[in-house]
């Protein structure tokens, strides 16, 4: 619950980061820029173009700095970002600390001898792994199917289940991707002990593609999940579904991931495609990974698939739930042609089965068109995996 809570908090620092960065540059003179206060004084990033374009101009936005007794910390030219034309191709990036009743004024000051004086804007990137044994801090769990918190888990009044559960929740807790590097399972051993998954965790990952399990104690955000796909780590869940209702569980289980999600991760194209939607996901922006995530649900957990001339269920989630592969492939449903860029924002439900299927002309036409869809998703870097190392290279995009 904590883990969850410090992520939102978070991210809505970030948000509002972004927001006052952005702030417009009209009245206030304080209102385009952002800076640190401490002890009475200001620290500040300032861009600036001097308005004249002959040599003397820094100089005199410099003296603007000595009038006011400014400590300068730092200070280089650029190749302005946004060149007028006729205008000065340099810009200056300034790093500045002021007594904090001086900073409306030199503020002022600079702004008279130059123009588009504004914050650096920050890239905001949120945070993700570089190193799969970042991996262990990718372990932000959405509650909303937990069967200790839901009232509607099929095995919420059954507390002999909800006690094993927190077992097996205790074990993925504990887990740390430096015990599968050193070969011996650990923790997931004593997994065994429980009529679940008696195979020792480092015989199941497909052998033919790389591809690792890693316990985890239930659904990850989607932002975790998908971190993991880069590195070639599943994160699958140790437990069973509650006898009460075997066809049907909302939230994945064993059932789910190895009858669903393995046999495909097996699949040598398939585990690229899985990698390469992970890698898409890393450092994106929240909109980015829900609309990636809405694409993963209608395509790797939901999709439907021609072969032959027939439509067949490749989802994970129809594989594993009998009740809701009968229910797609019947009338049922509504079955749309598969477009990336629609199936990204339609709405889904995660309670029961889906009201709304794509299917794609083949597996490998989902495989194809998710793929491109991916690599157009927008950063102002890019990643490289490093099968050796198990690390992503990240090169800033210029
Ligand atoms: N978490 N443990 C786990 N297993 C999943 O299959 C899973 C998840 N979180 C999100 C998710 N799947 C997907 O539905 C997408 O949101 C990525
Ligand atoms: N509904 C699926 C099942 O019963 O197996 C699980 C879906 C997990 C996203
Ligand atoms: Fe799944």
């Amino acid at each position: 619950q904590s883990l969850i809570e410090d992520a939102r908090k978070e991210r809505e620092a970030a948000v509002a980061a972004e927001a006052a960065a952005a702030s417009s540059q009209a009245g206030d003179p304080l209102e385009a820029v952002a800076f640190e206060e401490k002890e009475g004084k200001a620290v500040l990033n300032l861009l600036f173009s001097p308005r004249a374009t002959k040599p003397s101009a820094l100089s005199q936005a410099v003296k603007v700095f000595e009038t006011f007794e400014a400590k300068i910390h730092h200070l280089e030219s650029r190749p302005a970002q946004r060149p007028r034309v006729g205008g000065p191709h340099l810009e200056y990036f300034v790093r500045v600390e002021v007594p904090r009743g001086d900073l409306a004024a030199l503020l002022s000051g600079v702004r008279q001898v130059s123009e588009d004086v504004r914050s650096p804007v920050e890239h905001k990137v949120p945070w993700f792994p570089r190193k799969v044994s970042d991996l262990d801090k990718c372990h932000h769990l959405v509650t909303k199917f937990d069967p200790d918190l839901d009232l509607d888990h099929p095995g919420f009044s059954d507390q002999v289940y909800r006690q094993r559960r927190k077992q097996i929740a205790e074990i993925a807790f504990q887990y740390r991707q430096v015990l599968a590097a050193q070969g011996g399972c650990g923790p997931v051993a004593v997994a065994t002990r429980f009529p679940v998954w008696s195979t020792p965790l480092k015989r199941l990952p497909p052998e033919r593609t790389g591809f690792q399990l890693r316990p985890v104690a239930g659904l990850l955000s989607a932002r975790d999940f998908l971190a993991s796909l880069a590195f070639r780590v599943f994160q699958c869940t140790q437990y069973i579904r509650h006898a009460s209702s075997p066809m049907h569980s909302p939230e994945p289980d064993c059932c789910h991931e190895l009858l669903g999600h393995v046999p495909m991760l097996a699949d040598r194209t398939f585990a690229q495609f899985s990698q390469d939607i992970g890698l898409a996901s890393l450092g994106a922006s929240d909109e980015e990974i829900e609309k990636l995530s809405t694409l993963y649900w209608f395509t790797v957990e939901f999709g439907l698939c021609k072969q032959n001339g027939e439509v067949k269920a490749y989802g994970a989630g129809l594989l594993s739930s009998y009740g809701e592969l009968l229910h797609s492939l019947s009338e049922e449903p509504e079955i749309r042609a598969f477009d990336p860029e629609a199936a990204a924002v339609q709405p889904y439900q995660d309670q029961t089965y889906q009201s709304v299927y794509f299917v794609s002309e083949s597996f490998s036409d989902a495989k194809d068109k998710l793929r491109s869809y991916a690599s157009r998703i927008q950063r102002p870097f890019s990643v490289k995996f490093d099968p050796y190392t198990r690390a992503v290279d990240v090169l800033d995009s210029p």
